[in-house]
């Protein structure tokens, strides 16, 4: 794609990166639960997909009271999952068939039972103390009001000393203190060792929470609680843009990386901070609000579950490609390990599951930035209805099912309905490789049921199938890597107030794409641009059809149209 003189291109600029879930993907020793060597046998699979950079949720020690987001050793790998050996033979595997390798660093937070927390615990005076935020409550109440993401308070109580810890996620992730240089110091060299193991980058954890508000100021109330929103005071903190610069002074500069930070909350100009060109910080990041779209902390977040409609998501997409062109680059994802599944969420998982899991890669995959693809998403893969909570496994739907039911007199049937639209177990039954026992996903009892529907929805069936959803992903991943102008190119949304169509340009000197995405269980039709009735349609998940300035459209149809005079 390079032609000589050409400004330098980051590798991760023309990359596609596939989320593996180590828990869900494959096992390959027969305990249920997916590993190391599991991901080793599917690497080929993923080779032919077509995907350049694989993320891998953690891998290390933890006794997973939140699936590995609970670090206890980082320089271990988590015994489940294998063996440091296991991880060298992977890195190696991986880097022999030309793919790269993202880690996920966890770093706001460790377990309760990492060495230094259990020291800083243990002894009030200890060196390890001021690794973590401990506090003093009030009038023998904790020091704010704070709701955890988890439900419940932010801040444990520890008899011995009296005194309060933070976690802004579950007791048992207590939040590490960076306002300590001896944390960002351990945090740096922890990440240099598996950066010279060779480890190609990383997807840093709930990043723009690590600075709070030094005084820990009272968050606004949440109705119908007696907790409140801190989120004001710990996302984007005072001095989190320091860290973020002294991190990529000390270790990312000296690297070869691609970095992506998960930061709730942001909007396109504040995430211009973390990741704009000249920053010296990430070279991307994860917003959250087309996933999170109507969701309001007052109401019970996401369990609400409020009703999406296509201008709304439209509105924000289109406002994170225009407010970073040219000033920051974007992640591009319907879903990953903590949302529904996309075509559940933003498509139609009955008679339209493969046409509108099709649809989705059309429009995320020619718009400007990098995307990410969720393991089972190339498969289309839907969301799961277990009728009973203790098929449940998520601490975070566990927590919330009791804090709805107790604090919020919600009945079972209201709150599981929330779990089946929103869980983030929907996203972590295993991965559905053959419609043979347990979809091939392990030989013993899977630790998470899985979702029934796989033996018409599985790996082996797909390559199969021409028409499959993973051959559409393969052949636009490839349409994708052979068009400069998605990569470069200007985005310009079409009819935004449109109910039913999602349609975009993309242009640079050289070339100008039509996007037409028809997100409708009903034909209709669509009137596009004079100059693309004539046009070549580069791609089409129904059979080819005449172009005409009326396009008529199938249910969930997706085009993409180059014109042919040039812009
Ligand atoms: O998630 C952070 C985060 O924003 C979550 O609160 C997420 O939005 C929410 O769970 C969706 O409902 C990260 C990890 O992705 C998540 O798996 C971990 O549980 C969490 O941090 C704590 O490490
Ligand atoms: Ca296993």
């Amino acid at each position: 794609m390079t032609t000589p003189n050409a400004p330098h291109i980051p590798w991760w600029k023309d990359a596609i990166v596939y989320q593996i879930y180590p828990r869900s993907f494959q096992d390959s020793n027969g305990d249920g639960i997916g590993d190391l060597r599991g991901i080793i046998r599917r690497l080929d699979y993923l080779k032919r997909l077509g995907v350049d950079v694989l993320w891998l949720s953690p891998i290390f020690a933890s006794p997973n009271d939140d699936n590995g987001y609970d670090i206890s050793d980082y320089r271990a790998i988590m015994s489940e999952f294998g063996t440091m050996a296991d991880f060298d033979e992977l890195l190696r595997e991986v880097h022999s068939r030309g793919l790269k390798l993202m880690l996920d660093l966890v770093v706001n937070h460790t377990s309760d039972e990492h060495p230094w927390f259990v020291e800083s615990r243990a002894d009030p005076r200890s060196d390890k103390r001021d690794y973590y935020i401990w506090r003093k409550g009030r009038d023998g109440q904790p020091p704010t009001r704070w709701q955890s993401y988890f439900s419940g308070s932010v801040w444990e109580k520890d008899e011995r000393s009296g005194e309060y810890y933070l976690h802004l996620f579950s007791r048992k992730q207590p939040d590490l203190n960076w306002e300590n240089p001896r944390v960002r110091r351990e945090v740096h060299d922890m990440m240099r060792f598996w950066l010279d193991k060779g480890v190609d980058g990383w997807r840093m954890d709930t990043i723009n929470m690590l600075s709070k508000h030094p005084d820990f100021p009272e968050g606004r109330p949440l109705p119908g609680t007696n907790l409140t929103d801190g989120q004001p005071h710990f996302l984007n903190g005072p001095r989190i843009h320091e860290f973020l610069q002294e991190m990529h002074r000390e270790v990312l500069s000296h690297y070869d990386v691609m970095t992506v930070g998960e930061t709730p909350g942001v909007s396109p100009a504040e995430s211009a901070l973390y990741c704009g060109f000249e920053r010296g910080e990430l070279n991307m990041v994860f917003h959250f609000e087309h996933v999170f779209l109507g969701d309001d902390a007052a109401e019970r977040g996401k369990w609400s579950n409020p009703p999406l409609t296509l201008p709304a998501i439209k509105r924000v997409l289109a406002s994170w490609q225009t407010g970073l062109h040219g000033r920051g680059w974007n992640s591009l994802y319907w879903d990953n390990h903590d949302q529904p599944r996309a075509v559940s969420r933003f498509g139609h998982d009955r008679e339209y599951r493969v046409e509108s899991a099709k649809l989705l890669c059309t429009v995320l995959l020619f718009m400007q930035g990098t995307p990410y693809i969720y393991q089972g998403q190339e498969l289309g893969m839907t969301n799961v209805s277990f009728e009973s909570i203790n098929h449940y496994k998520d601490i975070e739907t566990l927590n919330a099912y009791k804090m709805l039911r107790d604090e919020h007199g919600w009945d079972d049937a209201r709150i599981l309905a929330s779990v089946h639209a929103r869980g983030r177990d929907n996203a972590r039954t295993p991965m559905h490789w053959s419609g043979g026992a347990n979809a091939g996903f392990t030989e013993g009892t899977p630790w998470i049921a899985l979702n029934p529907n796989y033996p018409d929805i599985n790996a082996e069936a797909a390559e199969a199938d021409p028409n499959s959803v993973w051959h559409h992903y393969r052949d636009t991943i490839a349409l994708r890597k052979s068009l400069p102008v998605v990569r470069d190119g200007t985005f310009t949304l079409l009819d935004a107030e449109h109910p039913t169509v999602f349609s975009y340009i993309r242009q640079d000197a050289h070339t100008r794409l039509l996007v037409v995405g028809h997100f409708c269980d009903r034909p209709g039709v669509y009137r596009i641009p004079g100059e693309f009735v004539d046009g070549e349609v580069l791609s089409n998940n129904y059979p080819t059809q005449e172009l005409a300035q009326e396009l008529q459209l199938r249910p969930y149809q997706a085009l993409v149209i180059r014109a042919r005079r040039k812009p």
